[in-house]
């Protein structure tokens, strides 16, 4: 036992206090009969260094906006995480907590899971993504500074990462946008154990990861990941320096397992009762599981109020800015819309309707966007460097860049898989709503960020462009097909496909109110005309769908159809009035949301037992929630082709012949 004068511990000394953190994370996982305890115990130096030392927090004030943030990028080591909220004293994270690890209705889950307690700043649990989340919020931290200066935002990004973070291919995106915007307050700590769960990495990876971050413009440095000075050395250096830094932590995996240490037995299975009794015996821990004795919890808890004054002196300083200052803060923060975005969508919407435009949703998009982000101080843009197709850069957002982060834009570079989990980075920092593009098809790049900004309720929006075939000559390895179908099997994620301008602006609203639910905005590059030239004041795409025209006569067919095939629709039912059929069309700009309808709106929208064919230029499959058999939904059954937009709805007999045959046929 020694001294530790930072934390004034002076009962117990740091080895103690990381075999607080051993322990629980060993008696946690065998009690739960699941779970990882090798990274936890491996990485239990480093961690005691970082919070009993380094990270600026206060564990009686978790959500305090100026915290460093740390992120466990490496989501199966939960508890390791668990165990620090816990010893550090976050109201959340109770001993109760651990004693049920990985059960039904606990915080803690079998890996972190954001919201379920404070000291959780994001979901990970799929290898890279934490990385990637952590360069959004030091990119974010940077931003919120360049509005607010050092008095209000001045934190520090931690990252722990283990090898599989660092060979996912999202870790690779994310570390070089890092390099190039220079985050110089991101600190990576990387588990250096040379093992992963087929065992050592030397059967993967042959990599040097310190030169790989090394070229891509960060510090690097190794250490041994057992020696508390050193790693606090290395920290201490770290937080001097103008770039991103990534320390290399020499640990040795399950750290204290007499017989399993240094193996891949220990990455991801409990120990077993011989093997914990003989780590007790060898780390000195001779307490029952699940007791941290008080004379190791003291200096634990001591620590976790290290920050205390830090907040208060940084209260203070809120309280003295002046007031536009502390407003616009605390408004960006709160994540809350001006009460008259209402008004500025509608004084929009009424001139479109007014002129009638035959844009390209894309360009409808970039419309609602100039007024948007004009308009909303939070609204980041970006692009995975299709910012010309996409639309999305608008005369609001000047660019972002290293030294510079007063912008709002974020050229992301050919980065989808960064693009998407850096936008989750800035939506969870708070302060931000982050819209981002790229082609729709490439949705398939962002899919594993879009799934965790649907699981933590994000407000993130992506504006996936050139949304079918009517791309053209492209081809089939640019026009999406399945892409749409795939999104709407994603729970808590709203996909809308808008069929002109006033949806177009009408979806561009409900995606910035939605604040617990990412949305996809499918849009066109071919131009579409405006449908809906009649305005009204009520959002009709906030109900996902509604009758755009009605049958004349009663109803004996209805047309369901979204964006550019509305147009389709339209020009069928005109084919069957002609001939004496009754026929509605309705547009469902967002399936996620009309599914949240009263039953008796759905029915009337649907119509009743008449005929009812779907026309979407993308995969049929999902229509038959609706009441539509396969048969009956006109679109794609396969790839696209390479060929002028036009020539492929012929092609692929997408028409309003071949919707009306559809409906004849059925009557
Ligand atoms: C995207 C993704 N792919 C695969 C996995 C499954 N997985 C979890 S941990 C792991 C090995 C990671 O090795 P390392 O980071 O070295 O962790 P350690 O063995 O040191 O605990 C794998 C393949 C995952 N969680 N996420």
């Amino acid at each position: 036992m020694n001294t530790d004068p930072s934390t004034g511990a002076d009962a117990v000394g740091h080895s103690e206090m990381a075999n607080a953190i051993r322990a629980l994370a060993m008696d946690a996982v065998q009690k739960a009969n699941s779970g990882h305890p090798g990274a936890p115990m491996g990485m239990a130096d480093i961690a005691t260094v970082l919070f009993t030392r380094h990270l600026k927090f206060d564990a009686a004030d978790p959500q305090w906006p100026d915290r460093d943030r740390f992120i466990l990028s490496n989501g199966h080591a939960s508890m390791l995480l668990y165990a620090v909220l816990y010893l550090a004293g976050y109201g959340d994270m109770t001993i109760d907590e651990i004693k049920i690890f990985r059960q039904l209705g606990s915080r803690t889950a079998g890996h972190p899971e954001y919201g379920h307690a404070a000291g959780i700043e994001t979901t990970t649990g799929p290898l890279g993504q934490g990385l990637a989340n952590a360069v959004g919020m030091a990119l974010a931290e940077r931003m919120m500074n360049a509005r607010f200066g050092d008095a209000l935002v001045d934190h520090f990004t931690y990252v722990f990462a283990g090898d599989g973070c660092l060979m996912e291919g999202i870790s690779h995106e994310a570390i070089s946008l890092a390099g190039h915007l220079r985050l110089s307050k991101l600190i990576v700590l990387f588990d250096d154990n040379s093992i992963s769960i087929d065992g050592g990495t030397d059967l993967s990876v042959s990599d040097d990861q310190m030169a790989r971050f090394a070229a891509s413009g960060w510090d690097v440095a190794h250490v041994d990941g057992h020696d508390p000075d050193a790693i606090d050395r290395a920290i201490t250096a770290a937080k001097q320096s103008d770039r991103p830094s990534m320390i290399a932590c020499r640990t040795v995996i399950g750290f204290g397992a007499p017989t399993k240490q240094g193996t891949a037995a220990t990455h991801g299975a409990p120990l077993g009762d011989e093997e914990i009794a003989a780590a007790r015996e060898k780390l000195g821990w001779p307490h029952a599981p699940f007791e941290v004795p008080d004379a190791i919890l003291a200096p634990w808890r001591t620590a976790g109020q290290r920050g205390a004054l830090a907040r208060t002196a940084w209260q203070e300083k809120l309280a003295a800015v002046d007031d536009d200052t502390r407003t616009g803060f605390e408004g960006l923060l709160s994540g809350d819309l001006p009460g008259d975005v209402n008004v500025t969508v509608n004084t929009h919407k009424r001139r479109l309707s007014d002129e009638a435009p035959a844009w390209a949703t894309r360009k409808s998009s970039q419309e609602a966007l100039e007024v948007l982000t004009a308009h909303l101080p939070a609204m980041i843009g970006g692009s995975a460097d299709l910012t010309g197709s996409n639309n999305t850069k608008t005369a609001a957002t000047a660019p972002v860049a290293a030294g510079d982060f007063d912008g709002r834009y974020i050229y992301y570079g050919v980065r989808e898989h960064a693009m998407a989990a850096v936008m989750n980075g800035l939506a969870l920092h708070g302060g931000f709503i982050p819209y981002g593009g790229t082609f729709l098809t490439f949705t398939d790049y962002c899919r594993p960020s879009i799934r965790l900004a649907a699981l933590m309720g994000l407000r993130v929006i992506y504006v996936m462009t050139h949304d079918s075939i009517g791309l053209g000559e492209d081809g089939p390895t640019h026009q999406a097909v399945e892409h749409i179908a795939s999104l709407r099997a994603i729970p808590n994620l709203n996909v809308f496909r808008p069929a002109d301008a006033v949806e177009t602006a009408e979806c561009w609203q409900l995606a910035i109110e939605a604040k617990s639910t990412p949305s996809v905005l499918a849009l066109t590059r071919q131009g579409l005309p405006t449908v809906r030239t009649e305005h009204t004041d009520e959002n009709l795409s906030a109900r996902g769908a509604y009758v755009i025209a009605d049958a004349d006569g009663d109803r004996q067919a209805t047309i369901l159809a979204t964006g550019s095939e509305v147009e389709i629709a339209l020009a069928a039912r005109a084919l069957l009035q002609a001939d004496g059929i009754a026929t509605a069309v309705v547009t469902l700009p967002c399936w996620e949301l009309f599914d949240q309808q009263p039953a008796a709106y759905q029915a009337q929208v649907l119509g009743g037992s008449g005929v009812r064919v779907a026309v979407e230029a993308a995969a049929s499959f999902g229509w038959s929630r609706y009441g539509v058999d396969e048969a009956n939904v006109v679109g794609m059954r396969g790839f696209g082709a390479s060929a002028p937009a036009a020539q492929l709805y012929t092609h692929f007999g997408i028409t309003p012949e071949a919707v009306a045959d559809a409906v004849r046929e059925q009557l």
